[in-house]
């Protein structure tokens, strides 16, 4: 009899685990999709599912992933969220929002700080007086990027702007005549700023200088300007997207500028998906399969 009872409990305990475990499943683990895990965008949302318990895991991919699975849910009407920015081109193909972000995790307006290492004004002050001249709009950089997603060159994408917008581009290189030394760019491959390094390349060229662009994430990259391996970049988003890059390294490098304002990162969603707020994702985890 008394073996008989402790069967009985171990048959009761297996069976109140496996309702555990069925009903955490049945609750649902959404996806948020991702980008390059270095991307500020990513840091910030691992973030927010921390102070809003959110029932989701983070995919990592890459801009380019991140953009076809947007594309692929939004034909199907499929409900799906991504790590988002603005400037970015998606806002202009499809209707997207922002879910509202009540505990202010991504924080408001971002701007994109322009960055050179420690003595680059000293070893080239024509091309840092450029840098710090170099000052455009959400809406220019819509422009490139759209060239670039319809199937253009970066490089080409970014000579037609500069082409197209000489009065801007000669205000930028003011009196400066480049003696022919090159500058070394470094920038992460997001939309964005693959589009605004291209044009600042063309804007140093069309100055006199050579310009070699260096592509690297978006640690490495401050870790390059702080130690002098590399002179500037035009991919540095704050005050919030990269705070943590500017506690780590910001002693060691030289804030130059602003690059454009109006910038603005989040948690983004298709206008079909009939939530307003990162608050009430639980609610629908299992819609984002
Ligand atoms: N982004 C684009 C970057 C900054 C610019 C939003 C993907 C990031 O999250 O770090």
């Amino acid at each position: 009899m008394k073996k008989q009872s402790n069967l009985f409990k171990i048959a009761l305990l297996a069976l109140f685990f496996s309702i555990i475990i069925v009903s955490a499943s049945a609750a649902g683990t959404g996806k948020i999709i991702g980008i390059e895990p270095g991307a500020g965008v990513m840091q910030k949302t691992e973030t927010a599912i921390d102070e809003y318990n959110l029932d989701f895991n983070l995919i990592s991919s890459s801009s380019a992933g991140m953009a076809t699975e947007l594309t692929k849910s939004v034909s199907e009407e499929k409900w799906i969220v991504v790590t988002g920015w603005t400037p970015h081109w998606k806002f202009a193909r499809f209707d997207l929002k922002y879910l509202e972000d009540p505990k202010n995790v991504f924080g408001g307006e971002e701007y994109v700080a322009t960055l050179a290492r420690k003595g680059f004004k000293e070893d080239n002050p024509g091309a840092f007086a450029i840098l710090e001249h170099f000052f455009w709009t959400p809406d220019d950089m819509t422009t490139v990027m759209l060239d670039i997603e319809d199937g253009a060159e970066p490089a080409d994408a970014a000579q037609d702007f500069v082409n197209n917008n000489q009065d801007m581009v000669t205000d930028w290189i003011g009196d400066v005549t480049g003696d022919g030394s090159t500058i070394e760019i470094g920038y992460v491959l997001w939309d964005s700023e693959i589009a605004s390094t291209n044009v600042l390349a063309k804007v140093m060229e069309q100055a006199g200088y050579n310009v070699k662009l260096i592509a690297v994430d978006a640690g490495p990259l401050y870790q390059a300007l702080s130690t002098g391996d590399m002179d500037c970049t035009i991919s540095s988003w704050l005050p919030v997207t990269h705070s943590s890059y500017m506690e780590k390294f910001g002693d060691d490098l030289v804030e130059v500028g602003t690059a454009m304002e109006g910038c603005k990162i989040g948690l983004v969603v298709p206008e079909y998906v009939t939530i307003s707020s990162i608050d009430e994702l639980n609610s629908v985890a299992d819609k984002f399969q």
